[in-house]
């Protein structure tokens, strides 16, 4: 649904920045030899020369679009060169794409607030930029004026009697006369057209761009002048804009609203809705869509720039058309498993580069039954907390799609193996990681776990995951799976085979600002940053008596889903299987996790000290071998920091009070949820006649700040 915001009265200065047909730019980059030549991208299935997902705009001159197949495109255009998406595991591999996307987004983020809207669309919140350019060099003081910003167009200015159009936009760029607002809007075409120069400059890509006061305008003003132009919207050129443009090519009215909108009110361009008074519209869809449409009618929207350079989740997903529908168990596991590891190995690359966690797995699919009354009944979308290690994730979409398939067959009895052809058939399956949030180390990330997850993030046992959610599909269908905030443009699932746009969609985690770190830093130096919040969080297990880093072995089965089994051990494997792989030739027979521990010579409190130095104690001792061999090794000593938590009430508040840590700060309602010897604990806090139980580890649960 909508949301309708207040727009402030405050002059805002919003540009939408859009790549021109992306994937063809990236590989006309890639194959220098393919510039200027028509070019389209293909799918992976080749099936009448694969489904086209990007057309160059030489090729479109030709008449190709993007609904054809390669063959289609080869009648229209016989010189047409089509491009393969790269593959791995058997599907699409978007990263180079989303790299390339991301390489964009850094430069673009310099000059204000950028929200990565898609793998190729970027949002800019450009109004302090333009409040400084306006202070210090205003427009009218400008002598020369690039002749980008000159190419601009400017909705509603007449070019009279074929007057030289470049001089009417300086004109216009440059009045004195012009209100404040207006002068902000020619602040902010001047800086979107020098972005867009530099952004041609260092990556070679072209990308078009809309600059108007709100978000909703200046998306659709990019679309209007393609490729490698930019379009400026002044306020007195909005209803002419809306005036004629059709209510399906509105962001939010492309579904079903927009179909209500015309059937039941005959509305077919926004500007139909003028004639509703705003009562009206709340009548019939309700006071918060009602108003929404009534704002949108006259080009108001107060959305918020979010500052989002990263994915708020990630997907992966295969369609499986036609005959090549999934009818077996097996088949299906095949393919979970491959999305799973493309998954896993994408959420460690984020943690890893980001330090940011998913909460939630989520499984959808699009499914037929050829005997059933009810064969327009969706495959039920499937939710449970996210477990890290592409063996445990390949375990919980599994049980996902198990309880997806019960469901929709209305059957409890469902094949967990077999090659059968059982009545049933899946022509798309898609996994996606959502609720990520970053990790910040100690105590701190420990408290935006507590205040920050979600209440029905489960402690239940490995075999028995709770289906906590049921995310329906989206309105239009099977396509928009990989996205779970209904407010966030669709995700097209391109017909044939499609590794999902990520929601917001599709773009990787490898900032090209973390990646110029990376390459600043050791690698290795950015993944014991991620493993220094794993050492407090993996302190719970480390200190659980039989303490030994043995729980890293990937063999051992989890006990429980829960967030710390599920971070720190797999991750950990995981972290260290990618960082093995970097350091192979330079570091061989070492671990990487304890080089970690080696490496950290600044420890952020006395307690992490000498868990610390209890782990290089552990490391001495070790010998050198494979991951699992030698963190098996790491055997702690009982006698040691961990002995620290078996000490009275009184010492726990005291240490307690010394982190700066308090109680109350503890969401009570988590507490169940939590494993059954911290549970313990904290109702001893909370109750304090009651001791904690011997043998505590809920001291590591709240480890000391690095202030402290
Ligand atoms: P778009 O921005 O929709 O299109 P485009 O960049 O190719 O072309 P335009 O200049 O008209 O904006 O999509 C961005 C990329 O996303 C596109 O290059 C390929 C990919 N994509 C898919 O994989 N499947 C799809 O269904 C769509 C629409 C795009």
């Amino acid at each position: 649904m909508p949301v309708a915001r207040h727009e402030s009265a405050d002059a805002r200065i919003i540009a939408h920045v859009d790549m021109d047909c992306f994937y063809v730019q990236v590989e006309q980059r890639r194959q220098p030899e393919l510039r200027g030549l028509p070019t389209a991208v293909v799918q992976y299935n080749e099936w009448k020369g694969g489904a086209l997902i990007a057309v160059g705009y030489e090729a479109r001159n030709f008449g190709v679009n993007r609904h054809m197949r390669g063959h289609e495109a080869k009648e229209a255009c016989p010189q047409i060169n089509l491009v393969q998406v790269p593959v791995a595991r058997g599907k699409a591999d978007l990263s180079t794409y989303r790299n390339a996307g991301s390489e964009v987004v850094s430069i673009l983020s310099r000059k204000g607030r950028c929200e990565r809207a898609s793998i190729d669309e970027v949002y800019l919140d450009l109004t302090d930029a333009a409040k400084a350019m306006l202070a210090e060099t205003p427009p009218e003081s400008l002598e020369l004026v690039d002749e980008e910003a000159l190419k601009s167009h400017i909705l509603g200015l007449k070019n009279e009697n074929g007057s030289d159009t470049k001089a009417n936009v300086r004109e216009w760029l440059c009045r004195s006369d012009a209100d404040h607002r207006e002068k902000l809007l020619a602040c902010g075409a001047l800086i979107v057209a020098e972005l867009r120069m530099q952004v041609l400059k260092e990556t070679e890509f072209t990308c078009s761009a809309g600059v108007a006061h709100n978000k909703m305008l200046a998306k659709l003003a990019s679309a209007l002048n393609k490729p490698a132009q930019q379009t400026v919207v002044p306020f007195s050129s909005v209803k002419g804009l809306l005036e004629l443009l059709p209510v399906k090519k509105m962001k939010q009215l492309g579904g079903k609203l927009g179909t209500s909108l015309q059937n039941e009110l005959g509305v077919n361009a926004v500007g139909d809705l003028l004639n509703f008074s705003e009562d009206k519209l709340q009548e019939l869809y309700g006071v918060n869509t009602g108003t929404w449409l009534w704002n949108t009618a006259r080009g108001i929207s107060g959305e918020e720039v979010q500052a989002r350079l990263l994915p708020k989740s990630h997907g992966s997903g295969k369609s499986f058309p036609g005959p090549r529908a999934l009818k077996t168990v097996d088949s299906v596991k095949h393919w979970l498993n491959q999305l799973c590891e493309e998954l896993n190995e994408r959420l460690c690359s984020d943690l890893e580069q980001n330090k940011r966690i998913a909460r939630t797995l989520t499984l959808h699919a699009s499914a037929f039954k050829s005997s059933s009354s009810d064969s327009f009944k969706k495959f039920p979308s499937k939710s449970c907390p996210l477990r890290y290690g592409a063996v445990k994730m390949q375990e919980d979409a599994f049980n996902l799609f198990q309880a997806g398939l019960r469901e929709y067959l209305g059957s409890c009895v469902v094949r967990t193996q077999g090659t059968h052809y059982n009545g049933w058939g899946i022509t798309a399956i898609s996994i996606s990681a959502s609720k990520i949030m970053p990790i910040l180390s100690g105590t701190c990330s420990i408290m935006k776990y507590f205040h920050g997850q979600d209440k029905y993030v489960s402690s239940s046992k490995q075999d028995e995951i709770n289906f906590i959610q049921d995310a329906p599909l989206s309105p239009s269908g099977s396509e928009n799976y990989s996205e779970l905030n209904s407010t966030e443009p669709p995700i097209e699932f391109s017909a044939e085979e499609a590794t999902i746009r990520d929601s917001v969609s599709g773009f990787n985690q490898q900032e090209v600002k973390t990646n110029t770190r990376k390459e600043q830093n050791s690698s290795c130096a950015t993944l014991n940053e991620a493993a220094d919040s794993f050492t407090r969080e993996t302190s719970p297990s480390l200190s659980s008596g039989t303490a030994s880093c043995s729980v890293l072995n990937r063999s051992k089965p989890p006990r429980e889903v829960h967030w710390d089994d599920s971070l720190d051990k797999s991750v950990i494997v995981n972290l260290k299987q990618q960082e093995q792989k970097r350091n192979a030739s330079k570091d061989k027979g070492k671990s990487s996790i304890l080089n970690f521990f080696k490496s950290r010579n600044t420890p952020c409190s006395p307690c992490t000290q000498k868990h610390n130095e209890t782990i290089q104690n552990a490391k001495a001792s070790s010998s050198a071998g494979g991951c699992g061999a030698e963190l098996n090794q790491v055997e702690l000593p009982k006698e040691s920091f961990f002995k620290e938590s078996t000490t009275n009430i009184e010492q726990i508040r005291q240490r307690r009070e010394a982190w700066n840590y308090r109680i109350e700060d503890i969401d009570l309602s988590v507490i169940d949820e939590l494993p059954p010897e911290i549970q313990n604990e904290i109702r001893a806090w909370v109750r304090p006649n009651k001791r904690p139980k011997p043998g505590s580890i809920i001291t590591h649960y709240f480890l000391p700040s690095k202030n402290s």
